[in-house]
């Protein structure tokens, strides 16, 4: 009442159920009236979606999991399948095993699924636009691409063609520290696949230019006419559990449901129509991504924030910063399972979510699959589902006409309603079918569709072609110079998850890794004086970590490698992100988290 909607945000995860993204967007946007509601998703995949978007004009992915059966290369850049996706990445090889398809693997470090690859190629962190052109130039130089289809296809091939053309293997060798030969030898492979796999992770999305490294690689996919087939196309896995439900359901600053878009009026209409607002609630204005409703309230300007299912203390970068942000909301919610955690401790209000097995909902899966989760267990002591809770509130702030569900089956209800001729159209599924039809693709608009396994075989797509990127390689936010020689690359370890504040509780898991290690090649070890198994002090511009080092050639000369589950519960000098920058994809906003400027000495 004081400051007005836009002076609240509500920040959420991008693992949470369909129904409760659907209560946040509702109560916040129809009946707070402002857009301010933001997603982990932005540090997981917001560069891979804008450049689907950016290529595509819709953020649609075609393919099946079934695709790695049919597949003849598999093209994986900056993902560690094997320890991300270990399940996948199963399958991936037991098909690799069957059928002898290739497997191109693009990492600084030999990581367990390079250490698969029949090519890996070592790249220079943060160079991968230069590498994609490099190849598109060799592809279009050699003849390897049926000009026909690629201009059938995309919108803009000639113009590709001419930017491109002084674009050599050597020219990007330089920058990429990969040789020419290796960058000849993959362009060749990928223009002879009939059947390409393009997969890719952290390494392209959390970058400044992480939305460019993405179209730079569907370039290659759609240029090759890898589209439209078994086997084909870009095989998008998000990270987090429900990325794809998140968006359907629009809970981010610019959409509303059944990705529509806030500043379409005949949207707001639609949407207000069904969630029983007035359309003028809704506002037209996009709302924040999560740096900067943090640096809002830095500016005094969002006073209150409500966290739902994240830990930004802990896996936002530059997190002293955050840490001397968060302090300055005049009110501050947070909900979670576990207290206390890095962002628990700045709790004005702390609320018991119940988590994923004591509550029920449905999730979309990276092939559009929907699947029903039933609750296992009761939630302990006062904890509750978390949007009963976000119910409740609304409810006691007046909000009762629209909340009138019991039960998350009459909010999946109301939410198809919305999805009516969009493209995630789910008018035939019910709770009943799916306890049957499990993992049912959308678009299924009828109780008697089968539902959709592969999408745009027919290659008519939602802007009609393809729009290729134009674009050139740029160094990292944050340079190495004379003080701070290393490039610091954070991502994950496959024994735990993300800031731990489940598994680091888990005995077996806390075993196999229970402090943060720094990886070094053994030439920059020796320069630092450190030794494998020693604690080594790791410091960038911004602040000091200790870490066990481990003295490896897996990983390039130059760079250092540190997993980001270690927050400053897991004691003192321990929050990776301590280290991390503040620079943002130019057009997603995803943060940086894989160059940073860092020197390691021993401890
Ligand atoms: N065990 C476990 N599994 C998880 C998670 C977890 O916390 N633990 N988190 C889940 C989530 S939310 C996500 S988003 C996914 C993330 O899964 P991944 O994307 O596989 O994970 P990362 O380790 O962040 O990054 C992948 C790789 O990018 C490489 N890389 C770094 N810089 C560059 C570069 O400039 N170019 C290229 N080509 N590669 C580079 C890194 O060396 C790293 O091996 O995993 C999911 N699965
Ligand atoms: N340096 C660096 N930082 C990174 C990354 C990196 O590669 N490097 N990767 C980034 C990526 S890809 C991601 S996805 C983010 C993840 O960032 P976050 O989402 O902030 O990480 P989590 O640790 O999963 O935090 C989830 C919190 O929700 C709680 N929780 C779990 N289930 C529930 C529930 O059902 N209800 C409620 N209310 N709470 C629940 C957990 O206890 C935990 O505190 O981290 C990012 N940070
Ligand atoms: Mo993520």
């Amino acid at each position: 009442d004081r400051h007005g909607p836009d002076a609240f945000a509500m920040y959420v995860s991008a693992s949470e159920y369909i129904e409760e993204y659907y209560v946040y967007n509702k109560f916040v946007k129809g009946c707070l009236g402002t857009n301010n509601l933001e997603s982990s998703a932005r540090l997981c995949w917001a560069s891979g979606v804008v450049g689907l978007v950016q290529a595509f004009g819709a953020d649609s992915p075609p393919c099946a999991y079934e695709d790695f059966d049919f597949a003849d290369l598999f093209f994986v850049a900056g993902y560690n399948l094997a320890a991300s996706k270990p399940v996948i990445f199963r399958r991936m090889i037991a098909a690799k095993a069957r059928t002898g398809a290739p497997l191109i693997v693009v990492d600084p470090r030999r990581t367990d699924t390079a250490a698969r690859a029949d090519l890996h190629l070592a790249i220079r962190p943060g160079t991968d636009v230069a590498l994609h052109n490099a190849i598109a130039h060799v592809l279009t130089q050699e003849g390897l691409v049926d000009e026909a289809e690629a201009q059938g296809l995309t919108e803009n091939f000639d113009a590709l063609k001419a930017h491109v053309a002084d674009f050599t293997p050597q020219r990007a060798a330089q920058i990429t520290d990969i040789p020419a030969e290796q960058i000849v030898d993959v362009a060749r492979r990928v223009g002879r696949a009939q059947a390409g796999l393009f997969m890719w992770g952290q390494g392209l999305n959390q970058s400044s230019i992480g939305t460019r490294k993405v179209t730079t690689l569907l370039n290659l996919v759609f240029i090759t006419g890898n589209l439209g087939k078994k086997g084909a196309g870009p095989m998008a896995i998000t990270g987090q559990g429900s990325a794809m439900g998140l968006r359907k359901v629009g809970a981010l600053p610019h959409l509303l449901p059944g990705f529509r878009t806030v500043a379409d009026a005949q949207a707001r209409a639609d949407v207000a129509g069904v969630w029983g607002v007035d359309p003028a609630r809704i506002s037209p204005d996009n709302g924040k991504p999560i740096n900067m409703i943090l640096e809002s309230i830095d500016r005094g300007e969002i006073k209150a924030l409500w966290i739902i299912h994240s830990n930004p203390a802990a896996t936002f970068p530059d997190s002293s910063w955050v840490r001397s942000v968060l302090p300055k909301t005049e009110l501050l919610i947070v909900q979670d399972c576990y207290h206390p955690t890095e962002t628990t401790r700045f709790a004005d209000i702390l609320l018991p979510g119940a988590q994923w097995a004591e509550k029920g909902g449905t999730l979309t899966n990276s092939e559009r699959g929907l699947n029903l989760i039933e609750r296992a267990v009761p939630p302990p002591g006062e904890a509750r589902p978390d949007l009963d809770i976000v119910m409740g509130v609304a409810r006691r702030m007046g909000f009762t006409a629209e909340f009138p569900y019991r039960g998350t089956e009459a909010i999946f209800e109301e939410y198809k309603t919305l999805t009516a001729d969009r493209p995630s159209d789910i008018r035939g599924v019910t709770y009943a079918r799916l306890r049957e039809d499990k993992g049912i693709q959308w678009p299924v608009p009828t109780a008697d569709h089968p539902g959709t396994q592969r999408r745009f075989m027919d290659r008519q797509l939602p802007r009609g072609k393809v729009r290729l990127s134009l674009t050139e390689h740029q160094e990292p936010g944050e340079g190495v110079d004379a003080e701070y020689p290393l490039v610091l690359i954070t991502g994950l370890v496959a024994m735990q998850y993300h800031s731990r504040t489940r598994t680091g509780k888990i005995e077996a898991l806390r075993r196999a890794m229970p402090e943060p290690f720094v990886e070094l090649h053994p030439d920059d070890a020796e320069a630092a004086r450190v030794q494998d198994g020693q604690w080594a002090l790791v410091s960038s511009r911004r602040g000091t970590v200790r870490a066990r080092a481990k003295v490896s050639a897996t990983i390039r000369p130059g760079a250092v490698f540190m997993p980001y589950h270690f927050g400053e519960s897991s004691g003192d000098r321990a929050a990776v992100n301590a280290l991390t920058h503040r620079a943002f994809d130019e057009s997603a906003n995803q943060p940086e988290y894989k160059a940073c400027a860092v020197k390691v000495v021993g401890d």
